[in-house]
């Protein structure tokens, strides 16, 4: 085990040289030198970091510059980076071989195991990425109920799908890009696009079209917006109004599932919704995801059904593996829900003056406005200039919070008390 770095927290100038290098570099060849936009900085200023690697709580850039890291690669890692148990069951598996195209008993295993966490999930497919989870999951709703509406909400994301990044959050926000540059007109046409936490817009949208909307699909808890949990009744709400209507209700638990708890967030509020789309932690880091639901409906998934999704690399076996040893040591740890509500708690209790937190559990955003914030028209009043300073108040003591203020910040395992002491300290000698 590596030694831990020196006390985190504490104000220090850091060399940034050979990030600085790889990222001119990378600028030549990749667009905007990120294989994703929300990593490129551009809602908080300065140039990202080239990271080296990650261990335990902590990620190490290529100047050798230790962070606290509280973005997790966008939430995969609940545990921690290189958690014992996926290291060892990846290594076993790599003597194995890396992808066959064709079944494995390891796929039979971890849907067996996703199945019996999520309480809504009878049957389940395996992808590649939370985008096609959710993208195959509109397509089985439009397909399974013969209607071709689907109704979001706005700051809410599912990942890049053409007809869902309509007032999308994540990225989309970060960079207040167009909705929907390089999508056709006849696709954003097909979705409706709402105010989370707003029952009466939705019912609304039901009166006039319902028998043309064939699901709502909604993040149980926004993370996409910053950290905006459900009004009290908005979940229980779309779910009456979807059964009423006979559309689907999707919950979006590629963040939420398996972090809220283990049965994610509809297992924490109570609903039961139609189809789930889940990610991040389920793949252990590597590239996997899933949507799962009713058998009635996945069972129009072919081979067995009329409606078409597939991947080369569905279902790769190291991506299965390592979800595998994922799910097993967070079955075996019960209390890590509870012991991160606290410290997530913790946290909260630092924020400075002027901000309002929203947090469940392991997901915190501190947003810089008075509040409250229940919605994305909400999230939108933040200074996003005063979370660019905080941002990087954190980053000069060795603390690396997500560099946006409209994603979520998520708490690991693997942040010991002093870590989560130093963070708080740091918080607080944030100069409002
Ligand atoms: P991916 O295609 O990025 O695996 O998943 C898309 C997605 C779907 N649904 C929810 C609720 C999500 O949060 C995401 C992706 N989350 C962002 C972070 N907020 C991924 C980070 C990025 O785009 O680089």
């Amino acid at each position: 085990m590596k030694s831990e770095p020196a006390i985190i927290g504490e104000a220090k100038t850091t060399k940034t040289a050979g990030s600085e290098a790889l990222f001119r570099r990378a600028k030549e060849v990749i667009p905007g030198g990120v294989n994703s936009p929300v990593r490129a900085f551009r809602g908080v200023g300065g140039n990202p970091l080239f990271i080296q690697r990650g261990d335990g709580a902590h990620i190490y850039d290529v100047d050798g510059n230790a962070y606290l890291d509280y973005v997790g690669s966008w939430g995969p890692h609940l545990l921690g980076h290189r958690p014992p148990e996926v290291i060892q069951a990846l290594s076993a598996a790599l003597e194995l071989g890396t992808s066959f195209g064709a079944p494995t008993g390891r796929e039979v295993e971890l849907a067996e195991l996703i199945i019996d966490a999520v309480p809504s999930v009878e049957m389940v497919r395996l992808v590649n990425s939370g985008t096609e989870a959710c993208m195959s999951a509109i397509r089985l709703a439009r397909g399974f109920t013969g209607r071709e509406l689907t109704v979001k909400f706005e700051g809410c994301y599912h990942g890049h799908v053409d007809s869902l990044l309509v007032k999308a959050g994540s990225g989309v926000a970060t960079l207040s890009l167009p909705d929907t540059a390089g999508v056709p007109r006849a696709f954003s046409d097909t979705t409706i696009a709402l105010p989370f936490n707003d029952l009466e817009r939705v019912e609304d949208a039901f009166r006039a079209r319902g028998d043309e909307i064939a699901s709502v699909i909604v993040e149980p808890v926004a993370g996409n917006m910053g950290c905006v949990p459900p009004a009290p009744g908005f979940l229980q709400g779309l779910r009456q109004l979807t059964e009423k209507y006979g559309a689907l209700l999707i919950f979006d638990e590629v963040m939420t599932g398996f972090r809220l708890s283990r049965g994610g967030a509809q297992q924490l509020f109570g609903i039961t919704p139609d189809l789930t789309t889940m990610g991040k932690i389920i793949g252990g880091g590597l590239p996997l995801a899933a949507y799962g639901g009713r058998k009635d409906i996945m069972s129009k998934v072919a081979p067995v059904g009329p409606i078409y999704q597939a991947g080369t690399l569905s279902g790769n076996p190291l991506a299965v593996t390592a979800g595998i040893a994922m799910l097993r040591a967070i079955e075996k740890r019960p209390e890590l829900y509870d012991e991160l509500e606290q410290a997530s708690n913790e946290l909260a209790a630092a924020a400075p003056a002027g901000v309002v937190v929203n947090r469940v559990g392991s997901m915190i955003t501190f947003f810089f406005q008075p509040g409250p914030v229940r919605n994305y028209e909400d999230a939108k009043c933040s200074d996003t200039a005063a979370f660019a300073r905080f941002f990087h108040h954190l980053l000069g003591r060795g603390i690396y919070f997500p560099p946006s203020q409209f994603e979520a910040a998520f708490l690991s395992t693997a942040l010991s008390p002093a870590h989560l002491n130093a963070t708080a300290q740091a918080i607080r000698e944030f100069p409002a």
